[in-house]
């Protein structure tokens, strides 16, 4: 039997956005907690007591800590035939940091990294993506 997988998270939060996205991308069958951030559940000071933060995967009873962390698990984890992240540790390392380097320097992404802004284009046409992300 597959072990039950649980998300404690909250809706709005990009971090818990990163790990649903996941778990739909990989087809992984999970019940989602929405934790009250001002009130916070006992099962989620248990699992995360250092950093008492959402979003938590809880996989089998054990807790999976920190959204990029927790991609990096997802993607050990279930589905390997179809990687969300590349192999290339170099590459893997860099993924995603770019909209921060927009933000605080001249860098565009769009004029530097075409085929990277592709690619987000493509992300945002798929479901698991467009149903979850704010306008
Ligand atoms: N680096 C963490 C950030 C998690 C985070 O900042 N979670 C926020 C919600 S978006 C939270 O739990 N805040 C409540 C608190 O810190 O008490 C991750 O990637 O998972």
């Amino acid at each position: 039997m597959a072990e039950e997988v649980i998300l404690l998270d909250f809706l709005p939060s990009p971090f818990g956005m990163r790990a649903r996205i996941a778990l739909r991308e990989k087809g992984v069958e999970f019940e989602m907690r929405e934790e009250d951030l001002s009130n916070k559940s006992p099962l989620l000071l248990k699992m995360n007591p250092v950093n008492k933060q959402i979003p938590i995967l809880i996989h089998g009873g054990k807790p999976v800590c920190k959204s990029l962390i927790m991609v990096q698990y997802i993607d050990n984890t279930w589905g390997r035939e179809s990687p969300l992240l590349p192999s290339n540790p170099y590459e893997c390392a860099r993924a995603s940091w770019f909209y921060g380097l927009e933000a605080l320097t001249n860098f565009s992404i769009k004029e530097e990294c075409p085929k990277f802004v592709a690619w987000a284009e493509r992300c945002m046409q798929r479901e698991s993506v467009a149903k979850l992300l704010p306008n």
